[in-house]
């Protein structure tokens, strides 16, 4: 079955914005008050607009349906200005807490629509604002990134690798970057995909995968003025562009012996790489690396500690105000499943935690939310809460590798929000939730490429737009930003058709939970592409990823007292509730306890009578999905109608498949007959 549409000659599905012109800025009136880079970028878009809709830029204030001004401080007073209300109010509301630098209030008054923000990046966002929602309620709203760093990590490859294809964990055709080895000649679609990141507040991109092969890190150095012409078209977008690079490049690259990070000529050698990237890209993001993991290069090769060996590139960095993305992604990956002492979920707090306060300032260590590797559910990574004196990035994963591969619907938005929300030191007054702790900002792995839809299933666009907005306002309603991005992205829908959407993708996340891997003890997956049940299939490897099921029962026993200790890595009180096997959150229960299958948990089920539930009601919420899906046959467009429900026949395919498989795996097992009567094979 082919799930993605490669082809390059149409245009792509236009996801959250128009894809031409936004009907929200033509027919206006316009005045524009405001200047910088992008101030030309929202001209542009304005005169697409007007050309496609009517409207025209007018001279004067008090002729404008829509004004776009930048406020200095101290503000000066402008009489002109002070005879529309919308402007006055606006301009009132920055003088009284003045804007951050990506900042903007709209406000509306009288017919008039009033952006106002400091800097040209503000202004961008408050008119991508008004594209994407239309015209604000009447009123003064402000709006402002909860943190400056708001970025994607793509793992694309420039050339097709042979296990991994032309984009690691990609779900979604080839590269929108590269082709054939090189950089793509035409850049269009990256233009496009850029106005889409740039509506949801992303401002930073690194463009390749973090495993860094020997023809991806020629981009550090012969490719660079390729990596420019990709910058180029971020830029006008507010984007800053990243390199994921290969810690071993002083070797790969420039011939040295070693890469040891204490020599000063490695020292050298990346200083004077860096100077000649940000020669030819002056607003260059910085390095992504991925070191000592899963094969990759890293300072433990030669003796040196993770700061060690991020420090020099730092350095480099620095005086160009650009940053070190290092990963925390540290395991070992050759494990002995005959070991129990190891735990792969201890490793990174092992590697990360003792070195805190010992990166340079301008290094921020990229955490995976949770201590394994992107599961459906996992606990928060205690290493978040533990660093206290290094810039932490929250990295989730858009990409669905583990939770459906953009052929299943399962919006994350949910997921994402309790990651953001969770609070350490418990729900006491004053504790701080994950998102104030992401001192480093959010990073998340796209799930983009040159599909029709961009992202395979029309669906998951509302995981990149959820990214998107969580980033900026992390601690928003999920389910608001999924209507949203219903709203901007079926326009001509009916109430009927955008609830039926809503109720489709609200709860697809607890669904795919609910037919997967249950309780919280991940993987059960296909160990050849991580798609579909293969409930042993990581049991017996070297990944470290285990369940440990056995006639009597089932899950990983991570606690102090009698397992693997991981449970005390958290702070008290989560410490403590996860150890106890009364006070342990259902859903993480194999995650920090090996159980027998009469356990019964809160929800006052057994663990066995769960799994066999949870999996049948999984399917069927799926079927039903289904069936609602195909009421709305002629409410939205056709293409992504007929995408979806081909998407859908797979997803209750494959739905059934875990549900048989695992139904089936544990009746086995345990010899437990299910309690409903429910057949099993
Ligand atoms: C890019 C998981 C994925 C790998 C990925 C790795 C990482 O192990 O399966 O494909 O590599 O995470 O995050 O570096």
């Amino acid at each position: 079955m082919t799930t993605t549409d490669t082809r390059d000659t149409t245009r792509e599905h236009p996801a959250w914005l128009p894809g031409e012109s936004s009907r929200h800025l033509g027919g206006r009136r316009v005045y524009i008050d405001a200047h910088g880079p992008l101030v030309d970028t929202v001209r542009s878009e304005f005169t697409r607009a007007m050309a496609a809709h009517g409207g025209r830029f007018v001279d004067v204030i008090t002729d404008a349906e829509i004004v776009v001004i930048l406020v200095t401080e101290p503000m000066a007073p402008n009489p002109a200005h002070a005879d529309v209300a919308a402007v006055r109010e606006a301009a009132a509301a920055a003088e009284a807490s003045p804007l951050t630098p990506e900042g903007y209030i709209l406000a509306r008054r009288d017919s008039v629509t009033a952006i106002v923000a400091a800097t040209d990046h503000g202004a961008l966002y408050g008119v991508l604002d008004l594209m994407r929602n239309g015209e604000p309620a009447p009123g003064v709203r402000r709006e402002q990134p909860a943190h400056p760093i708001r970025m994607l990590d793509h793992w694309d490859n420039m050339t097709v690798h042979p296990v991994m294809g032309a984009v690691e964990r990609g779900y979604a055709g080839d590269s929108i970057f590269f082709t054939d080895g090189e950089v793509r000649r035409d850049l269009d679609r990256v233009a496009r995909y850029a106005r889409l990141l740039a509506a949801v507040g992303i401002n930073r991109v690194a463009i390749n995968n973090v495993n860094v092969h020997r023809t991806e890190a020629l981009l550090l150095t012969d490719k660079l003025p390729d990596v420019a012409r990709v910058a180029d078209v971020f830029r006008s977008w507010g984007i800053r562009l990243h390199l994921s690079v290969n810690f071993a490049s002083p070797v790969l690259l420039g011939g040295l012996e070693s890469a040891d990070p204490l020599l000063p000529e490695v020292a050298e050698w990346w200083r004077e790489a860096t100077d000649r990237v940000y020669d030819a890209i002056p607003d260059f993001g910085g390095y992504v690396v991925k070191a000592d993991s899963e094969g990759q290069p890293g300072p433990f090769s030669y003796g040196r500690s993770h700061a060690e060996g991020a420090n020099p590139l730092a350095a480099a960095l620095a005086p160009h105000d650009g940053i070190v993305h290092w990963r925390a992604f540290v395991y070992n990956h050759h494990q002995d499943w005959r070991d129990r002492s190891t735990d792969r979920a201890k490793a990174a707090f092992g590697h990360f935690v003792p070195l805190d306060g010992q990166f340079a300032d301008n290094v921020v260590l990229q955490v995976k939310h949770g201590p394994i590797d992107f599961q459906t559910r996992e606990p928060v990574s205690p290493v978040i809460g533990a660093l206290t004196h290094t810039n932490v990035a929250v990295e989730l994963q858009v990409t669905q590798e583990y939770t459906g591969q953009q052929k299943h619907v399962c919006y994350l938005g949910p997921a994402w929000s309790e990651i953001l929300r969770f609070r350490f030191a418990g729900e006491t007054d004053g504790a701080r939730p994950v998102a104030d702790l992401a001192t480093g900002g959010f990073v998340a792995v796209s799930n983009v490429g040159t599909d029709h839809f961009l992202t395979g299933h029309p669906l998951a666009q509302a995981n990149l737009y959820a990214f998107g907005r969580l980033s900026w306002e992390p601690l928003a309603d999920p389910l608001r930003i999924l209507d949203e991005w219903i709203g901007a992205t079926f326009p001509d829908a009916d109430d009927h058709a955008r609830a039926v959407i809503h109720s489709i993708l609200d709860s697809s996340w607890a669904t795919y939970e609910k037919y997967t891997a249950p309780l919280g003890v991940g993987f059960m997956v296909s160990s050849r592409d991580h798609y579909g049940p293969d409930v042993d299939g990581y049991e017996y490897s070297r990944w470290g990823t285990y369940h440990f099921a056995d006639r009597d029962g089932v899950g990983v026993d991570r606690t102090q007292a009698t397992g693997t200790g991981f449970a005390g890595q958290y702070p008290s009180p989560w410490r403590e509730r996860y150890e106890s096997l009364a006070e342990c959150p259902d859903d993480l229960l194999l995650f920090f306890h090996h159980v027998p299958y009469d356990h019964v948990l809160k929800s006052g089920s057994t663990v066995i009578q769960h799994i066999y539930d949870t999996h049948t009601e999984g399917v069927q919420d799926v079927l039903r999905s289904q069936a609602a899906w195909a009421g709305l046959s002629n409410r939205i467009d056709s293409a992504t109608h007929e995408r979806v429900t081909t998407l859908l026949v797979e997803q209750v395919r494959s739905a059934g498949d875990w549900r048989d498989q695992i139904q089936t795996y544990f009746f086995r097992k345990s010899g437990v007959a299910d309690a409903t009567g429910r057949p099993h094979y």
